[in-house]
């Protein structure tokens, strides 16, 4: 199992999730015309924002200190990140729990004013939101009918008409059972008093302790309320023309529904490559669409592609034809249309919440939607979204509006079946219609994303901004803490752009192409403390080749890439690579396959980091590929690049790595809900105990003389 507890975020987390709510905190303290502190919470850190003026010239410097209510001692935040150009200093404190009040003193100084400014302000954490205590409950039934009162004995049987009943303070109760229809919810306002509340009646019902169902309906009766849009017809009842090299074309009346509407079409439950029109279809080759770039690493090249596939026509695959009224599908070689089972979706998503407050969502089981399980948008605010089971749907959670805020996403169960089958670069080359994303977030402020369990999707989870660079509203205040992630196509956590206050902590991930993609990082500050995971590409992502001067932390992270050609970390790199700065890596462990273990620039500062190349076999060691320059040891990469004055490159001593298991096995591994046994914790004689360095703002209860390097504290 992939079970390891890791430093230091767990046991305060894990201690606020039994209850949900959702409570915005926010307090503003001024005490000086010059400046101005606010404080933005979530329910599990405090985000700051100084505005200031800075007289004369750009030296005015800050920091800060904060302590929970009631705690004597104040404990230094972190070094403040200064956008001089803006007049904002922004940091972090975290984590803290759920409820706890905090309160935060910032002492500025500016040489050219008399004395310091001092500020304070605090602020008290989000707590889960819970339903109201007199609200009306209300239950719905697939036995039940509309002209009932919607009692327990005389339910309901729509989600139409349900909605249309639901005052701020209701709950609706949706009994176990198949529903043929998704939930729209459109401008319902709850209060975080009285939230408006629609959960599976299922009492003890956990998403993350259901098995991955490998089929997309349970077979007779379910346990779950189960929402689904799915059609089913076997492949012998259709009239297929057939047109050579395996390709046949169908009426699409012979679907009822033109499925390509709400692209999503699995064969025997994996799902269906969807082409956008007929022409890509009858195209085909992705490369000439997506070029092989000359990386200038042939070898890595030769490997990724090994890897990921050289982005062949993509098999099954279908796509629906208007002219002709009918759809098109391409089979792998020799097969047989007549011998399988077709399911399509009919609808788009299978809850759709728009311009609405306050609603809590949970317990529901999800499965077989054309675009999404959950589409929040237009505004909505402080929608909890908890304990979901939601699969087979090309994205299964979704918002793209950046006026929506305080999105609550914990504990929900995010899967797809089938895109496995398709190559890296198919999937990249966007001739497909509809997503491949387990949670995708273009969303405005204050988002908590925790404890979710994302795996089978292309990208798992996704928190971008990268659209729109200069906009400051754009996914700050946001927290990705303590998911887990597996059997990836691409990224494991997403956040290119990366938003103001932006914390990425304690996840895990097993089998991702990436584990951290923050490509670029333009904004920032972006906290990455604490995760860990095994990555078949890199751990670290910043190549996008696009500038990425934004300040992003890397602390204690344990990052693990398998296979021949793999790197730890990739920069921007090339003749003429775009502008890097601001990135800080210290206390983190690397390990990674042969060949370049590191690729980076200046504009990056790594020290007490700690470095294994595996298979450590003769020529087969660490290298830093830094500014054109090649160093072979951390002396040589000192002297040459002024980087790793204190780190280390030594087996780490490991629990249990994977040295046995190559890159091409994992990559088969991404067709099944499957996980290895390795464990990333270091054992007694790891020499990477107590080799790390105290981080200012970082909180960690460390054994020994100090800090381990990596996710994990020794015992
Ligand atoms: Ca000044
Ligand atoms: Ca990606
Ligand atoms: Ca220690």
């Amino acid at each position: 199992m992939f079970t390891c507890t890791h430093y230091p975020f767990r046991s305060t987390i894990l201690a606020a999730l039994p209850v949900f709510s959702c409570l915005l905190s926010l307090e503003v303290f001024s005490q000086e015309d010059s400046a101005k502190l606010e404080l933005y919470s979530t329910y599990h850190c405090v985000g700051l924002e100084v505005s200031f003026k800075d007289e004369k010239n750009a030296n005015a410097t800050g920091e800060f200190q904060y302590r929970v209510k009631g705690e004597e001692a104040w404990t230094d935040g972190v070094d403040f990140t200064i956008d001089r150009a803006r007049g904002k200093m922004w940091g972090s404190a975290f984590p803290f729990k759920s409820g706890d009040e905090v309160e935060v003193k910032v002492v500025l100084t500016d040489p050219d004013l008399n004395g310091p400014v001092k500020l304070e302000g605090k602020t008290k954490l989000r707590k889960p939101m819970e339903p109201g205590k007199d609200g009306n409950i209300y239950h719905l039934s697939s036995k039940g009918k509309d002209a009932n009162e919607g009692t327990k004995s005389a339910p309901w049987a729509t989600f139409k008409h349900a909605v249309s009943r639901l005052k701020a303070g209701d709950v609706l109760r949706v009994e176990p059972g198949v529903y043929r229809q998704g939930i729209h919810i459109e401008n319902l306002q709850g209060t975080p008093e009285k939230p408006i509340v629609i959960e599976g009646a299922a009492t003890g019902f956990d998403a993350r302790s259901v098995a991955s169902r490998l089929s997309i309906l349970p077979d007779s009766k379910p346990n779950t309320a189960v929402l689904t849009s799915i059609r089913e017809i076997e492949g012998k009842a259709i009239k297929w023309k057939s047109h050579g090299n395996d390709v046949y074309s169908a009426p699409v009346s012979d679907f009822y529904r033109a499925a390509n509407e709400a692209s999503y079409l699995a064969m025997d439950g994996m799902r269906m490559f969807n082409y956008r029109t007929l022409d890509l279809f009858e195209q085909n080759p992705c490369e000439t669409v997506m070029p092989v770039k000359d990386r200038g690493y042939s070898v890595e090249q030769k490997v990724f592609d090994q890897l990921n596939g050289k982005g062949e026509e993509a098999r099954p695959a279908y796509t629906y034809d208007r002219d002709s009224g009918r759809l098109h599908f391409r089979l792998s070689k020799g097969d047989d249309p007549s011998k399988h089972r077709f399911s399509y979706a009919t609808a788009e998503d299978g809850v759709s919440i728009l311009g609405c407050s306050n609603l809590l969502i949970r317990n529901l089981e999800i499965a077989g939607f054309g675009r999404s399980g959950f589409f929040i948008n237009d505004g909505s605010n402080g929608c909890s979204i908890v304990n979901n089971l939601i699969h087979h749907v090309p994205i299964g959670i979704f918002c793209e509006d950046r006026k929506t805020d305080a999105l609550t996403i914990w504990n929900n169960h995010l899967y797809d079946r089938g895109l496995h089958q398709f190559s890296w670069r198919t999937l990249m080359a966007k001739k497909s219609a509809g997503g491949h994303h387990g949670i995708i977030l273009r969303a405005g402020r204050g988002h908590s994303v925790v404890e979710n369990r994302i795996h089978n999707f292309f990208d798992l989870l996704c928190m971008n901004v990268e659209s729109d660079l200069d906009d400051l509203t754009f996914s700050r205040d946001s927290d990705i803490i303590g998911n887990y992630g597996y059997n990836a196509g691409d990224d494991y956590i997403e956040v290119d752009g990366g938003g103001v206050n932006m914390r990425i902590l304690g996840n895990r991930n097993f089998n991702t192409l990436e584990c951290w993609s923050l490509a670029p990082i333009e904004r920032g500050p972006v906290y990455v403390v604490g995760n860990y995971g095994l990555a078949r590409n890199y751990s670290v992502k910043f190549n996008n080749n696009k500038p990425t001067r934004g300040a992003c932390f890397l602390y204690h992270n344990t990052g693990y890439t398998v296979g021949p050609g793999t790197k730890a970390m990739q920069m921007p790199l090339g003749k003429e690579p775009p502008p890097f700065a601001g990135k800080v890596l210290k206390n983190n462990l690397f390990i990674s396959g042969k060949t370049f273990a590191f690729g980076g620039r200046l504009g990056a500062k790594l020290d007490y980091n700690g470095y294994w190349v595996l298979p450590a076999g003769p020529g087969e060691e660490a290298v830093f590929n830094w500014e054109g320059g090649m160093y072979k040891t951390l002396e040589e990469f000192y002297k040459g690049a002024g980087n790793e004055e204190r780190g280390l490159i030594a087996d780490p001593k490991c629990a249990r790595l994977l040295p046995e298991l190559s890159s091409l096995e994992l990559l088969k591994l991404r067709a099944e809900d499957r996980e290895l046994e390795f464990d990333l914790r270091l054992t007694g004689e790891s020499p990477f105990i107590d080799r790390g360095v105290i981080i200012r703002g970082i909180k960690h209860d460390y054994k020994g003389q100090g800090p381990d390097i990596g996710a994990f504290e020794a015992k």
